[in-house]
Order: C-alpha cells, then sequence, then structure tokens
C-alpha cells in the first residue's frame, strides 16, 4: 500500500524501502477508483474541454464547474484568474491546450496538502482519529493497523468508541483479523479508555497506539469537550501524547467538510486529514478549499471498503483524477 513505518535502527532488516513504492497494479486500481469516483461526481470539468474556444463564457462555465465541485469561492477564483493569466501571456484559446495548464496549477494549489509522514518518531507514537458520524474512522484505522503491522510495527488499538454498541465490537474484529492488540472495556469512560491505551502502548513497549473516538457534529460542543478532555488525558500518560491528530472527512460531505475541519482543529489542533469515500459521489474539489482556507496535511485517502482502499495523498495524482484525465496515472 504505501510506507509509513520506518524502524530507527539500521540494522534491522526491515523492507521498509521497498514498501515506500506503490506497486503500480496498485497504484493504478486505486488510481481509476479515484477517477471513476470523482468523475461519476458529474461535476462537467471534464467536458468543459471539449468546447472550440476559451472565451468569457467559457471561463464562467469553468468556474460554475469548479464552485459544483466543492472547490468553494476563493479557491475557484484564484484559479480561474492564474488560468486568464497564463492564457494571455501565452495567448492560448484552445480549451484543449489549457487543460493541461489548469491541472498544474490544481497541483501547485493541493501541493502544500501534501506531507511524507512516518510514524516511528516516538515509541509509542499516539494517534487520536475524530471525526463526524459515519465518516470512516473505525474503518480507516483498521485499514492502517493492518499495513503497519503487517510492515512489523506492534501496534495497539484503543477502542474509545464507547457510545455506540457496535462500535467496541468492530474495532475487535478488524483487531483480531490483523493481530493487533486492543484496550477498551464496554462502557467504560472514553478517557479513561484512552488513558489506558497510552499506558499499555509504554509498558508493552508497542510502536503505535491508535485511539478510535466516537463520531460527533461539531456543533455538539458537550461532545467536542469530551474530545478536547481525551486528548489531555492522553497526555498524562505519555507527555506529548497524542503525537498525532488525524480529523476523518467523508468526501461526500462537500463544502460542510470545510466547517468540520475548523471545529475539530480549533478544538483539538489538527496534524493531519484523511478523506474517505472518494469512490462514491464525492466532487473531491473540496481538497481545493481546504488548500486555499484551511490547509492542514492530507495524510490519506479512501477510495473503497477494503483493506487497500486507503492510499497517501499525492498531488499531481489527484489533480489529473479531478479532470478526469485518462493519463491519470501516477
Ligand atoms: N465507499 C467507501 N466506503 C467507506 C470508505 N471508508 C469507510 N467506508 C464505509 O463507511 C461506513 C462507515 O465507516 P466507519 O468506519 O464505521 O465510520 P466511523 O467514522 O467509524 O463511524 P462512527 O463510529 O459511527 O462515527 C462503513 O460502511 C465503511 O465501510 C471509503 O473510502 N469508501
Ligand atoms: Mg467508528
Amino acid at each position: 500500500m504505501f510506507g509509513l513505518f520506518k524502524r530507527k535502527s539500521r540494522s534491522d532488516p526491515s523492507p521498509t524501502e521497498a514498501l515506500t513504492e506503490v506497486p503500480t497494479e496498485a497504484a493504478s486500481g486505486w488510481m481509476g477508483r479515484l477517477r471513476r469516483g470523482l468523475s461519476r461526481s458529474g461535476t462537467g470539468l471534464a467536458r468543459l474541454f471539449g468546447a472550440t474556444r476559451a472565451d468569457d463564457s467559457w471561463f464562467e462555465s469553468l468556474e460554475d464547474a469548479l464552485l459544483s465541485a466543492d472547490a468553494g469561492v476563493p479557491a475557484s477564483q484564484g484559479l480561474i484568474a492564474r488560468l486568464r493569466q497564463r492564457a494571455r501571456a501565452q495567448r492560448m484559446d484552445q480549451p484543449q491546450a489549457l487543460r493541461a495548464e489548469l491541472i498544474e496549477l490544481i497541483y501547485q494549489a493541493l501541493l502544500p496538502l501534501q506531507k511524507t509522514l512516518e510514524v516511528s518518531e516516538h515509541t509509542p507514537t499516539v494517534i487520536m482519529v475524530c471525526g463526524v458520524n459515519g465518516a470512516g474512522k473505525t474503518t480507516t484505522i483498521g485499514k492502517l493497523a493492518k499495513h503497519l503491522s503487517d510492515q512489523g510495527a506492534s501496534v495497539l488499538l484503543a477502542a474509545g468508541d464507547t457510545f455506540r454498541a457496535a462500535a467496541r465490537e468492530q474495532l475487535l474484529t478488524w483487531a483480531e483479523r490483523n493481530q493487533v492488540q486492543t484496550v477498551g472495556q464496554a462502557g467504560a469512560d472514553p478517557a479513561s479508555v484512552a488513558f489506558d491505551a497510552v499506558q499499555a502502548g509504554r509498558a508493552r513497549g508497542c510502536d503505535l497506539v491508535m485511539v478510535d473516538t466516537a463520531g460527533r457534529l461539531p456543533t455538539q460542543l458537550h461532545l467536542m469537550d469530551e474530545l478536547a478532555k481525551i486528548r489531555r488525558v492522553m497526555g498524562k500518560a505519555l507527555p506529548e501524547a497524542p503525537h498525532e491528530v488525524w480529523l476523518v472527512l467523508d468526501g461526500t460531505n462537500g463544502q460542510n467538510a470545510l466547517a468540520q475541519v475548523k471545529a475539530f482543529d480549533q478544538a483539538l489542533g489538527l496534524t493531519g486529514l484523511i478523506v474517505t469515500k472518494l469512490d462514491g459521489t464525492a466532487k473531491g474539489g473540496i481538497l481545493l478549499a481546504l488548500a486555499e482556507q484551511h490547509p492542514i496535511p492530507v495524510l490519506f485517502v479512501g477510495v473503497g471498503e477494503g483493506l487497500h482502499d486507503l492510499n497517501r495523498f499525492d498531488a499531481k495524482s489527484f489533480a489529473l483524477a479531478l479532470l478526469d484525465g485518462s493519463e491519470a496515472q501516477p
């Protein structure tokens, strides 16, 4: 899938280097799903490039298409202004020629969201995962746990969603399937589950502790306070923990995702985002809105429910997929 965990000791024969390469077949598989997902959303972006002339009304249609792809007003207007400038400077009035320019501009806009992450700096590295209900938190934790344990990391999962009856079982199923350890008692207080998990991770010398949390809306202020408490309590079990606070976003939530990022960031201080369900009806432009209005690194994108349907965010591939390019292979 992708490299993420790197042992500190160089004498360790862990095959991390090889894993940092995305296998071509897997890459085209997930890119294909991403591309199909984004093109299904019918934003009309790709179709625009079949027009004969890039006149004023063409640029207006392009702006409309970016807006309906969830890119938001500031990012859409910025892209249009830069594209017009390039069209003028290079005397291009063929939409087909401007397509490559737009891909380049989108790539540049998305690049600040791309970040290479290695989760082996601290032992254990503690990762807190939060998000609204049903965004894909538990599934994403499961996928990552599988990937990281395959890379030789010892992973402990904390069933910090003590709210939804089936949540603990869902995490345990993932854990059993992948032979990773878990902490979490049914009905326990989520902050104490998180505390116990960090302590257990320390005591057992785990590489990684991932803490699942119950879904909540940013408007549920008492639940946002509870998240802040969970975060604080982890720091009592291990100073500096959690080292990572990730927000999982449902890619089909559109512009609402921006409000979610702002609220969760304010409550917790986010270090990364994971955007799921880009294989569905997601329009993808939300990443442009994020890059423009509240940039936080997008660490992974989810393109399905299967174990391998999670990949690192790559600005270039994403820009190509957004325009539904047939050449959208990394
Ligand atoms: N198509 C698709 N489905 C996904 C993806 N990620 C997660 N899902 C599905 O989304 C649904 C919700 O996923 P969960 O992992 O339970 O979400 P959650 O955020 O933990 O939900 P709560 O704990 O209830 O807040 C499940 O049916 C997942 O299989 C994705 O990338 N693509
Ligand atoms: Mg869950």
